[in-house]
């Protein structure tokens, strides 16, 4: 099983930048970390960030036939893309939004996500430990889809 993990704008700063809110782990730490997990799963990774909004969308665009789900932390575009909510539904890619903060407790503008009616599941203010949770949660969830043949957000 291959997913992709799908990282947004400005999450090539973590661990180099604002450690007291975002930690001291970098991107490419997390990536290592998930390529364990994903070992563990009998699954496999391609990890990607970019800053860009349209960049994001065509690169959810190449996932198509490719990947069988996505861990996505569009980082601020989460609360304000459709264009990358309607590439995720578009590709029909079952999806698990990602964030490091617990968004429900910063600014008001943070606390709705237009990812979040899409998704099969949403992690929030776990740190980076909740790609991992992602991770496991969406191969549990594609895996029970494969057995019973039921779509995996229900
Ligand atoms: O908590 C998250 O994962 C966020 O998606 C992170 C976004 C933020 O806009 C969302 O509201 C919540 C910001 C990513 C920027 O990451 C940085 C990391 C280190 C230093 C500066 C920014």
């Amino acid at each position: 099983m291959r997913i992709a993990i799908v990282n947004g704008p400005n999450l090539n700063l973590l661990g180099v930048r604002e450690p007291s809110i975002y930690g001291t782990e970098t991107l490419a730490d997390v990536e290592r970390r998930l390529h364990d997990v994903a070992r563990e799963l009998g699954a496999s990774l391609e990890f990607v960030q970019r800053n860009g909004e349209g960049e994001l969308v065509d690169y959810i665009h190449s996932l198509r036939g490719r990947v069988e789900g996505a861990v996505v932390n569009a980082g601020a575009y989460s609360h304000s893309s459709l264009a990358i909510r309607d590439a995720l539904t578009g590709v029909g890619m079952p999806f698990v939004e990602v964030h490091i903060t617990n968004v429900y407790a910063r600014e008001p503008e943070r606390r709705h996500s237009m990812l979040a009616p899409a998704a099969v599941g949403v992690v929030c203010g776990l740190g980076t430990l909740g790609y991992d949770f992602a991770l496991r949660g969406l191969v549990a969830k594609l895996s029970s889809r494969a057995a019973t043949g039921s779509p995996a957000r229900v």
